[in-house]
């Protein structure tokens, strides 16, 4: 068990993502109804006041607040107790993004930034909502610091030795996002909250969409790193084997900050201004960090086969039924991976160029993001939270909530399965995104939305009402696990941390030389957006001033 105060940390973490989720999830269950014409909001409040909500709060919020607990967890319990100085910036830390959320949040909800959650420029915002987001960036930063420190003193007491897996994977992941985060604070510092507050009168806006998916790309694989963590380190744990190859888990982690970041002009495929040949360079590159999570999947898949042949499976697929389906922190986190199939292909779909022009800006995108983020991102963050809550409450995770867990994640699947396909469809048809309710003028290709059973915005709100009636079901578990279930008093009661043992015996050294990953992401990112970004601010246009269309 860790301590007391660590644990205290995580929950607060914790405590917060699951309050952001449920507004968020609410905001949801109104999009979708709005969406198919089957509400009116009133007057004081919009549809794209909600969808802001609805993306910050659980694209933003919810991942980050939710990661830093598991880390913190994590942290702890694989390397040791924090010091007093490490509690002490992770608090601040938290505090400070919480301080940035609520600002953020407050604008949201009083109207004044009905942005969403790339808060595209020439759309503006009040400044306050810009500062909120800085002071979230910032205090991720500071809570970044905070463990990297505490990785730094294990390093110092145990010269010459690899850190253990979880620690490398955090430390990974946190190199990533600081690399990252520097392209929207450039945005957000020097060009919108000058703009916002009225001290420069336009924007440049093809430079801070770039500078934004110089972060927003790999802002997803800051959400996709912790779960690959979980299946890497939690599953195998699970199955009862150890972590499939170290070497390889190291490795495909590293590849994520050389390929995460020069890529994000796959969100800018159809934009003018940026030369074809930068996007071409981009997309070859969107096509290597494919690699590192198709290494994931072979991992998982040796992994399974191993576990599965040890409880005695036979012949080619046999040691598929051997497999723990009953224990939902398994199930939970295998259809997490299963959802990842079609999202990661739909993905590879999104960086063709070519294919890009058929689905960029439509409901396909929703549909990409619904089964990437929203499944194999969220679904496995459900299912660490049914041990990781209790394991730091000390709580019990009582029979009848196993069952509710179990069908938590079966509604959610069906929802999704149902909402996705058919955002993809409709997407497919020609449905736009971030669009509130338009028939076009009764337009027939608008009317086909309708139409059909798959590609129709009513199966789409049925989708997205059994996924709203999942998340209260996960709040209720939430709730149960953080205050009113029996504390485990015997051992057998009590929750652990499946950690798996990872064999590194033969893990070579210099995957920890952290120097070489960064001075090569450097490098690729100065190919990938050196010259392009020079060419935008030498060719500045005359900018943009601010647009409020709510
Ligand atoms: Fe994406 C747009 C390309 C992955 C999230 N993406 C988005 C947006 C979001 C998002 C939020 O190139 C919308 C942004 C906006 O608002 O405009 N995406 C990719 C590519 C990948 C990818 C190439 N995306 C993600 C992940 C996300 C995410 C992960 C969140 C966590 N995406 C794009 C592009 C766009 C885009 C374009 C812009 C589109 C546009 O025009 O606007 C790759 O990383 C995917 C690689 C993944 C795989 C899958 C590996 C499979 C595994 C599972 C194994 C399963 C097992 C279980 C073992 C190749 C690891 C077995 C089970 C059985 C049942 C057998």
């Amino acid at each position: 068990m860790i301590a007391l105060q660590d644990r205290k940390l995580a929950l607060w973490n914790i405590g917060v993502a699951y309050i952001a989720f449920l507004i968020g999830t609410l905001c949801g269950l109104l999009q979708v109804f709005i969406r198919n014409d089957a509400l009116q909001l009133p007057a004081w409040l919009d549809y794209y006041q909600i969808l802001t909500a609805h993306g910050v709060l659980l694209a933003l919020i919810f991942t980050t607040f939710f990661i830093f607990g598991f880390f913190i967890t994590g942290m702890s319990k694989s390397l040791g107790s924090f010091g007093p100085k490490v509690r002490l910036f992770s608090w601040i830390g938290f505090w400070v993004t919480l301080l940035g959320t609520v600002m953020a949040t407050v604008m949201i909800i009083s109207g004044q930034a009905s942005v969403m959650y790339t808060f595209y420029a020439p759309l503006q915002a009040s400044g306050f909502f810009y500062v909120g987001l800085a002071l979230v960036i910032i205090g991720t930063w500071i809570s970044s610091f905070a463990l990297v420190g505490h990785y730094r003193v294990w390093r110092k007491n145990n010269k010459g030795q690899l850190s253990p897996l979880f620690a490398f994977m955090t430390i990974t992941t946190i190199i990533m996002w600081i690399i990252a985060c520097l392209g929207v604070v450039a945005t957000v510092l020097f060009q919108y909250i000058p703009w916002a507050f009225g001290w420069t009168d336009t924007i440049d806006v093809e430079l801070s969409r770039s500078l934004f998916w110089y972060f927003g790309h790999p802002l997803v694989y800051f959400w996709l790193l912790p779960a690959y963590m979980a299946w890497y380190l939690i599953v195998p744990k699970l199955l009862g084997v150890k972590v499939f190859s170290d070497s390889l888990a190291r490795m495909s982690f590293v590849l994520f900050i050389l390929f995460s970041i020069p890529v994000g002009f796959h969100h800018q495929l159809t934009e003018p201004g940026i030369s074809n040949f930068w996007k071409f360079l981009q997309v070859v590159l969107t096509f290597m960090v494919i690699v590192p999570s198709l290494m994931t999947a072979f991992s998982m898949f040796a992994t399974f086969e191993i576990a599965g042949r040890k409880n005695g499976g036979k012949g080619l697929f046999g040691w598929f039924t051997k497999l723990p389906w009953k224990d939902i922190r398994f199930t939970s986190i295998f259809i997490a991976m299963a959802f990842f199939i079609p999202g990661g292909a739909g993905g590879i779909i999104n960086a063709s160029f070519q294919l890009n022009e058929v689905v960029h800006n439509t409901l396909w995108i929703v549909g990409h993001f619904h089964i990437t983020v929203g499944t194999p991102v969220a679904m496995t963050f459900m299912g660490i939270t049914f041990w990781l809550i209790p394991y730091l409450t000390g709580r019990k995770f009582t029979k009848s909530m196993k069952v509710l867990g179990l069908v938590q994640i079966i509604t959610w699947s069906i929802g999704m399965v149902l909402m996705s396909t058919a955002q993809h469809l409709l997407g497919l048809l020609g449905a736009p995104r971030r669009t509130a309710y338009s028939s076009y003028n009764d337009h027939p290709a608008a009317l086909e939305w309708f139409d059909g059973i798959l590609t129709n915005h009513v199966t789409m709100a049925v989708g997205g009402s059994i996924l709203f009636v999942s998340a209260m079901i996960l709040i209720y578990i939430v709730v149960m696990t953080m205050f009113l279930s029996p504390k485990a008093v015997e051992t057998k009661d009590m929750v652990d941390f499946p950690l798996a043992e990872s064999d590194m015996s033969n893990t070579p050294k210099w995957l920890e030389n952290w120097w070489i990953w960064i001075g090569l992401a450097a490098a690729l990112i100065a190919l990938a957006y050196a010259i392009p970004l020079t060419h935008m601010i030498q060719n500045a246009p005359p900018g943009s001033e601010g647009f409020k269309t709510w």
